[in-house]
């Protein structure tokens, strides 16, 4: 199939599944083509089945706000024609599954059809797209959709509650190239971050207020009271200086290494005994299952999608949001005894089996089948 998928560049999770569904795609003998204004963070390797085409909006001073979206349109207009793209695969509702219905609509006009696979992540439904300022045009958009997916059941539970949604959403959860977590680093790259008695914490995010990394701080400051502990913050976002604060207020400031936006996150999971994601809402939790594919449990905030992936008492353990006393007591619990720490640790990598690439991939092969054999017949 030639498959164009439009996404966001960066380095938050909806880009990453993107980037990654269309690497593997591209390895399963499909032809893809990012449309998008930057190339994902992730896409390293370009291949002569994999393309980038990038989405440029010139500027124009009469333009307070520069169109994104009708540029957007105009690219999926030309590539869909040029490349003969048969279905378009958007992930993120805002503005892209709206600007792939227009340039469905455009096509229609020069006899050219191309279904749109619309796939929810989060915030385009829980932050963004529930404000009444977006919430027509995007329950317009998903309604508009050829097929619908989000990317776990609490998502969609959300998605019915917050919408009038007439389609059907398929929950197909997000996954995992477990192959790029296999603990490839070395005993000397571990010791630059800490000592062999220091416990390795980490969290990774955008670092935006929802990922309440607060809650972060504290939970660490609770647990380096007890045991010798270094934190790995690594993502940028609008909370860094208020962390740092924070981390500077209660003296521990020489125990918390900011790694920004990194690009080696799997080297950094590689040697970490432990994640903390206090999210109050998450629809999924992609970094946590990344931890779990590198072996380290997860304590977490039990909210939106993450109980669907970290498994209570098995991969780690999940409390109420903002309940720092009990992610301590369960940080604590995990980190204390060494054979319990090893069991954790083997638990968190054999729950994200169940998100192996290989076993998830291929349903949205099977809803791209679907989808133009559907569409081919109306
Ligand atoms: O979490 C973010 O702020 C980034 C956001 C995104 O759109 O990239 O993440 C959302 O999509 C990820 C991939 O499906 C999910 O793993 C995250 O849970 C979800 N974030 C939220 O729901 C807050």
């Amino acid at each position: 199939m030639k498959i164009g998928i439009v996404c966001y560049p960066t380095f938050g999770g909806s880009g990453v599944v993107a980037t990654e569904l269309g690497l593997e795609l591209s390895k399963r003998g499909h032809e893809i083509h990012f449309i998008t204004y930057n190339q994902p963070v992730r896409l390293e390797l370009l291949s002569n089945n994999v393309h980038y085409h990038e989405v440029t909006v010139p500027e124009y001073p009469l333009f307070h706000y520069q169109p994104y979206e009708l540029a957007l349109s105009s690219k999926l207009v030309d590539m869909v024609k040029l490349h003969e793209i048969e279905i378009l695969h958007v992930h993120y509702a805002i503005p892209h599954a709206y600007a792939a219905y227009m340039a469905k609509k455009m096509l229609e006009e020069e006899g050219v059809y191309v279904p749109i696979v619309t796939t929810l992540h989060g915030t385009d439904i829980t932050l963004v797209g529930s404000h009444p300022f977006y919430k027509p045009a995007v329950t317009f958009s998903i309604n508009k959709s050829d097929a619908v997916t989000a990317v776990s059941k609490s998502l969609k539970d959300d998605t019915i509650r917050l919408f009038n949604i007439k389609n059907e959403i398929h929950v197909v959860p997000n996954f995992i190239d477990l192959d790029k977590h296999n603990n490839k680093f070395t005993d000397c790259e571990r010791s630059m971050m800490a000592s062999k008695e220091e416990k390795i914490i980490t969290h990774i995010s955008n670092l935006r207020p929802v990922k309440r990394v607060l809650d972060v701080i504290k939970v660490f400051y609770n647990i380096q009271k007890e045991m010798p502990a270094k934190l790995m913050l690594i993502g940028e976002g609008p909370e860094r200086e208020n962390i740092e604060y924070e981390c500077q207020k209660l003296g521990i400031m020489d125990r918390v290494i900011f790694f920004g936006k990194s690009n080696e996150i799997d080297k950094i999971l590689g040697f970490s005994d432990l994640f903390l994601l206090t999210s109050q809402t998450e629809s999924f939790g992609l970094a946590a299952l990344e931890a779990m594919a590198s072996g380290v449990p997860v304590i977490s905030s039990n909210t939106g999608g993450i109980p669907e992936v970290n498994a209570h008492g098995v991969s780690g353990y999940l409390s109420n949001v903002g309940d720092v006393d009990d992610m301590t007591k369960n940080a604590l619990h995990i980190l204390s005894d060494e054979n319990r720490l090893k069991t954790f640790k083997e638990n968190a990598r054999k729950e994200s089996l169940k998100f192996d690439l290989h076993a998830i991939v291929p349903q949205y092969e099977a809803i791209y089948e679907d989808t133009l054999a559907r569409c081919l017949v109306s």
